[in-house]
């Protein structure tokens, strides 16, 4: 099953600001004309009802959206990048690997829903923007921003309301499909259904969506059996059926530790309203322990249902109560639905900060791409960068940082005097 995918995305990168003046007819060079790079294309991820896996996005590794154009003489912006805008099936998350913890990008859910997930960089400014009363001829200009760069996981979730687990052989896929239309191969012996299963329950008039989540066992949540894919899956149910096997010596020891591995795996999956079920109630063995397992449960302070997938003895009756706790999840959901996280980028410039060689470093990206766009080996350069640097409040900073004349000052990969 394709529902994982390891990418990576590019946003386009803005286009360089434009130094260039206006040609008069009888001013050998007029005022500053030069034009802002337009801003780099993004990255968008969109809900389609036209793909149901992420099987395309096999094929390629690396996602780019176009880069912004150079800006132009006259006040010509630069062209906007074109974006790139990825189909992905509704039910998709998007996360952003190696960070501390993953940073959840994009949570599609319905058809239609869209999300950034790399912004375009922003065009640099033209020299139009630097000019002032004492700079007539500014000879500054930015470069475009970097397009933002992420490696991001593709994760596609299976959406059903309702999750069966329970361990292999307890009758997942039997009760599935005397419940649902699903038609899942059903044997005796364990791990028969090797991913998960869906079905349209129908409760009088209404219907939800039940999954079979298969393969739990003790040490799932550390990748055994199964490994723990699946239970990816039962993340997003909203009401977990968790059905016991009767022939079992202890059902309710069964029951604790099937928890146990949720717990493990995710406190939300532990913390989701479960129905306990318990099976093969058609067998006279187990009929004859109902009333002891019911005590063993009343032990734990549990209500436990008793059904037989086979005949279809009581599974009218647990469906209508899945529906029931279902409706009432929902109401809780909605008010507490976890809303994706987006994690803009810091765009605010840092203090300025002493290096080890005894550098003053100015940690502000918008006068880094000025540094890397123009020749500040040209004295007249620096002069002008210099007031820019007073300009935007960074003199201050510095005198109040300590800074004397003839220390050195860093930008970027650039170096001046102070
Ligand atoms: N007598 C009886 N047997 C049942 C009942 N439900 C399931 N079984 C049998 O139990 C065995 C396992 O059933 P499945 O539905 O495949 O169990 P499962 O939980 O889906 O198993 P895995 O997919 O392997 O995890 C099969 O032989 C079924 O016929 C029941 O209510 N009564
Ligand atoms: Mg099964």
């Amino acid at each position: 099953m394709f529902d994982r995918v390891d990418i990576v995305v590019k946003a386009g990168d803005g286009g360089d600001g434009a130094i260039t003046f206006r040609r008069e007819k009888f001013a050998p060079q007029g005022g500053p004309d030069g034009g802002r790079g337009g801003p780099g294309g993004d990255v968008l991820l969109v809900a389609s009802g036209a793909v149901s896996s992420l099987r395309n996005f096999r094929k390629n590794r690396v996602y780019r959206a176009g880069d912004g154009g150079d800006g132009g003489r006259q006040k010509r912006q630069g062209r906007k990048g074109t974006d790139l805008v990825l189909e992905v099936p509704p039910g998709t998350i998007a996360w952003e690997r190696g960070g501390e913890e993953p940073a959840v990008l994009a949570d599609l859910e319905r058809i239609g829903q869209q999300a950034v997930v790399a912004r375009g960089g922003r065009g640099g400014w033209g020299n139009m923007r630097y000019a002032s009363p004492t700079n007539q001829t500014p000879r500054l200009a930015q470069q475009g921003e970097p397009g933002e760069e992420k490696p991001v996981t593709l994760e596609l979730r299976l959406i059903a309301d309702v999750g069966i687990i329970g361990f292999p052989n307890v009758g997942k896929s039997s009760l599935l499909a005397a419940a649902s239309n699903a038609r899942p191969k059903i044997a005796d012996y364990p791990f028969t259904t090797l991913e998960p299963v869906l079905g349209v329950v129908e409760v009088g008039e209404r219907t939800f969506v039940m999954a079979e989540i298969p393969g739990l066992i003790e040490g799932a949540h550390a990748g055994k059996g199964l490994g723990f894919d699946f239970l990816r899956h039962a993340l997003r149910t909203k009401v977990l059926i968790h059905l016991l096997n009767g022939t079992s010596e202890a059902p309710v020891e069964d029951w604790r530790r099937v928890n146990k591995e949720l717990s493990l795996f995710d406190a939300g999956l532990w913390r989701k309203p479960q129905i306990i079920v318990v099976n093969k109630v058609d067998l006279p063995e187990v009929r004859a322990r109902v009333a002891e397992i019911s005590r063993a449960f009343q032990e734990a302070s549990r209500d436990v249902r008793f059904i037989s997938a086979v005949t279809g003895e009581g599974v009218a009756e647990v469906m209508a109560e899945a529906q029931r706790t279902l409706d009432e999840a929902t109401a809780v959901a909605e008010a507490a639905a976890p809303r994706a996280v987006f994690r803009p980028r810091p765009r605010r410039a840092a203090a300025p900060a002493r290096a080890e060689d005894g550098a003053f470093v100015l940690g502000n990206p918008e006068l880094e791409r000025v540094c890397a766009r123009v020749d500040v080996a040209d004295p007249e350069v620096r002069r002008q960068l210099r007031e820019q640097v007073a300009k935007i409040g960074l003199a201050r900073a510095l005198e109040k940082a300590g800074i004397q004349a003839g220390d050195k000052v860093r930008c970027g990969g650039y170096e001046w005097e102070w």
